[in-house]
């Protein structure tokens, strides 16, 4: 039996998102977001499925916060929903809207958890898409507005944000691969998406030091691991343009303050063009407090002529897989942490979102997901092992307390270590819940 024990100075959490869990998608004053539009269009989500109750967390908050109180998590991640404070996407606030996330950040202090907002986690404002959405860099501006005004509500009793959660999603997944609201497949689309994301970012971080000058701010991209299924070159190439568009392409222009060449020549090929204005690169790089990185996966990478834009078939090969089909690469979370601080040095990093993909449902009122305890263990294992290796981690945040609205997915995908009944609301505990609290109170675990 070995022990992995961590230091009193890690921090726990959960995480959440606004459209994910919240429901209540015509109440108090909330406009439609592009996923609203998107979820409500037929063939767009698995079974039809839409977000208009989701976890009614808008209403059982409380009940949530309770679960979180109990797990002991020291802080809780969830996003505004920017369409319900600031339904034209611009201008006057939703006092209604506001009054909600002023009483869920009230409820969290009073038991002592510490809230971290994210601004975007992917709902903008249908009527911003509707005069483009983040194509257009009027958004750019919205965003900085719609930031603003969050922090100046929340900056006084909230110190921890994010800006954007996941750009590589909400670029290319949502508007070349098309999988994602709004639904494009255009690559110029994406990549102008892409650059527009990181300069709203830079906006809000610029506005951020002004307001909430106590406060630390940052973003959550994500990323899986990609090595070379073999020592060929071909392959070696089709992995670092695969790794290039998931974290080069994202994080240069932050810690570097430029894209990666390779990328640009290559999207160029294709007629997709990067367009950068003035004092752009200078916003996106500023310094931020900490990075937030999502984890889920990792594959080999192989070189394929017909794979896509970068001629990479990624090849599971015998790593196991959870329910989402996604295969369970705990390696390389290891392997991404230790490259992340080579690339970019010694920057905090919070582990903004890991967890896994499992659909048990309750049995005599117990959820057994010995398989999500499995993967919990193995990720903060290497979590663990990149700590010992000099990564300077802050904080590790599960997602998610609740099983919620997959995106496309709908809510047959379940990645809660809290059991939902989307029909009567009802929480149940799953068994991983109970393996997470044990593993905070004693800030270890054991493996066999
Ligand atoms: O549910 C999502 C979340 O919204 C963003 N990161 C990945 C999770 C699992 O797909």
């Amino acid at each position: 039996m070995t022990t992995i024990e961590f230091s009193n100075e890690l921090k726990w959490g959960a995480a959440t998102a606004s459209y994910q869990i919240e429901g209540a998608a015509h109440e108090d004053g909330r406009s439609p977001s592009i996923w609203d539009t998107f979820s409500h269009t037929p063939g767009n989500v698995k079974n039809g499925d839409h977000g208009d109750q989701a976890c009614n967390s808008y209403h059982l908050y409380k009940e949530d916060i309770q679960h979180l109180k109990e797990l002991g998590v020291d802080l809780y991640r969830f996003s505004i929903s920017w369409s319900r404070v600031m339904p034209e996407g611009t201008g006057s606030l939703n006092e209604k809207g506001v009054a909600y996330y002023r009483s869920l950040i009230e409820e969290l202090l009073n038991h002592n958890i510490k809230p971290m907002i994210t601004l975007y986690h992917w709902d903008l404002p249908q009527t911003l898409q509707d005069r483009g959405g983040w194509e257009n860099r009027a958004t750019i501006v919205a965003f900085e507005e719609y930031a603003e005004a969050m922090f100046k509500e929340f900056g006084g009793q909230v110190k921890s944000w994010i800006t954007i959660n996941e750009p590589w999603c909400a670029s290319f997944l949502s508007n070349y691969l098309g999988i994602h609201a709004p639904g494009k497949k255009d690559l110029q689309a994406a990549v102008d998406v892409s650059h527009h994301l990181l300069t709203a970012h830079g906006k809000a971080v610029q506005s951020f030091r002004e307001i909430v000058p106590d406060g630390e701010i940052g973003y959550a991209p994500n990323i899986g691991w990609l090595e070379p299924f073999s020592a060929d070159v071909e392959d070696q190439d089709a992995c670092r343009r695969g790794m290039l568009w998931q974290k080069e392409w994202f994080m240069d222009p932050v810690f570097k303050g430029s894209y990666p060449e390779e990328l640009i020549l290559l999207f160029e090929k294709q007629n997709a063009f990067l367009k950068i204005e003035e004092g752009d690169l200078e916003l996106i790089s500023q310094p931020i407090d900490f990075m937030g990185i999502n984890y889920y996966t990792g594959s080999l990478g192989r070189h394929q002529e017909n794979a896509g834009l970068f001629q990479v078939e990624e090849i599971p090969l015998d790593y196991r897989q959870t329910d989402i089909g996604w295969p369970i690469y705990a390696d390389g979370f290891y392997k991404a942490l230790t490259d992340l601080k080579e690339t970019y040095g010694d920057i905090p990093i919070y582990i903004t979102e890991n967890g896994a993909c499992y659909n048990h449902g309750v049995e005599d009122g117990k959820v057994n997901d010995q398989e999500r305890i499995d993967y919990l263990k193995q990720h903060l294992t290497s979590l663990y092992r990149a700590i010992k290796a000099g990564v300077s981690i802050k904080g590790y945040i599960v997602w998610s307390l609740l099983d919620n609205f997959e995106w496309a997915e709908g809510y047959e995908k379940r990645f809660g270590i809290i059991h939902v009944n989307f029909e009567t609301f009802e929480r149940t505990r799953k068994e991983s819940y109970y393996w997470y609290k044990n593993t905070i109170e004693k800030q270890r675990f054991e493996i066999t």
